[in-house]
């Protein structure tokens, strides 16, 4: 018997009503909406602590934040990066004047494949942009060892791995600095938000003024920067959500064990494997369709036959986006395209249930 509801790739994590009313009623009394109020400020605090990291500063949202990291440290030339993510992690790059340089991602867990990032660095690259894609996190420790060798900033694409910690170690302790997305779809959402958490205390204040216009002081005006501020009803909606986030963790992990339980060691479906000393966020569930009976596109129709929308994150890749048309090499980077041609995200949420995670696999499994 099949039950009739659409599911979509994810839906948001959201505290009760009442508890949200009771955070924003002080705002209303207040009439203080943004720049820096009493929730961001507490927010900021909150996360600090969750985060375990030195320093961190908030965002409007994540892709800002990543903006204003790239610009506040002052980078210049080449960035390496990957071509499988979000349109925002390149965007962000071309939108400081700087020339992103794409690496190819390994095949086990999608991220830049190290071994192939040396080849690429140039006297004119100052900086790697790697991306914990999918929450999977990338070889952090050769990632140093190249950086510190060539003396390259590291900023990671943190979006995915809110509350990922390895060997203990929370994932914002990596790199020069990580930028963190809060958006409506993620583990841990401010409706639209992010933040940048950073190694040296020195860049707090750059950041701070960067996301306000570059105003430093009543009547000084130092930096070109822009308006990237969270505002105070963003910040209420992350102080309600952090109260309940590992709940939401451990609600997810219960439908990745079950996706796992059903999917894996199926000929043809390949599933990512945990990492070793990471204790993972559940953030995504990529599935990469190869040789399997029916072909990524195919299984995506099926689904949606059945009123369950996944989504082809990330297809198409990045450098062979309209707007970069001519000037990158699709196949300069295979492994990517390969994994782009073939994955698909099923859904996942903290209320996802688990005989819809069976739905799921039914059909993919055609059952
Ligand atoms: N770097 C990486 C690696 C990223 O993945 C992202 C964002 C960024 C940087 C930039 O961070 P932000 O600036 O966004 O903070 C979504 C998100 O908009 C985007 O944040 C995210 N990555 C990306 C992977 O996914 P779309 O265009 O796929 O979202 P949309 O509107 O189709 O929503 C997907 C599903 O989520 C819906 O079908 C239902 C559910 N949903 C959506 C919204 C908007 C909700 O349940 N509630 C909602 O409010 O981009």
């Amino acid at each position: 018997m099949s039950i009739k509801k659409s599911i979509m790739v994810t839906r948001s994590s959201m505290p009760d009503f009442e508890e949200y009313m009771e955070e924003i009623k002080d705002i209303w009394d207040s009439h203080w909406l943004t720049n820096m109020g009493v929730k961001h400020k507490q927010l900021e605090a909150e996360l600090l602590k969750y985060l375990d990291t030195p320093n961190i500063t908030l965002f409007t949202n994540g892709h800002l934040a990543l903006e204003c990291i790239i610009a506040a440290l002052n980078l210049t030339g080449e960035v390496i990066t990957t071509p499988f993510t979000f349109a925002s992690t390149t965007h962000a790059i071309v939108r400081n004047g700087l020339e992103p340089v794409f690496c190819d991602i390994n095949q086990d867990d999608y991220t830049i494949d190290t071994t192939k990032l040396e080849s690429l660095i140039t006297e004119k690259t100052s900086a790697i942009i790697p991306v914990h894609v999918y929450g999977n996190v990338c070889n952090i420790r050769e990632i140093e060892r190249i950086a510190n060798k060539y003396n390259l900033k590291v900023i990671y694409d943190a979006a995915h791995t809110f509350g990922i910690t390895v060997d203990g170690i929370g994932i914002a302790n990596f790199g020069d600095a990580s930028m963190f997305s809060f958006h409506a779809t993620k583990v841990f959402n401010t409706i639209e938000g992010g933040a940048v958490a950073f190694k040296d205390e020195k860049l707090s204040k750059i950041l701070y003024d960067i996301k306000n216009f570059g105003i430093t002081g009543p009547e000084s005006v130092e930096y070109v920067g822009g308006n990237a501020k969270m505002n105070e009803f963003q910040a209420a909606m992350g102080i309600c959500n952090l109260r309940h986030v590992d709940k939401e963790i451990e609600k997810r992990k219960a439908a990745v064990d079950r996706y796992v339980q059903r999917l894996n060691n199926i000929n043809g479906i390949k599933l990512c494997k945990p990492q070793m000393g990471v204790k993972s966020n559940y953030a995504y569930f990529p599935v990469v369709f190869e040789e399997y009976m029916l072909n990524r596109d195919e299984i995506f129709e099926k689904l949606k036959n059945h009123d369950i929308i996944a989504r082809k994150y990330f297809y198409p890749l990045v450098n062979s986006f309209e707007c970069y048309k001519g000037k990158f090499n699709v196949e300069k980077t295979p492994i990517a395209k390969y994994i782009a041609d073939r994955v698909l995200t099923l859904p996942l949420y903290a209320d996802l249930e688990l005989e819809d995670v069976d739905r799921i696999c039914n059909i993919i499994l055609d059952k």
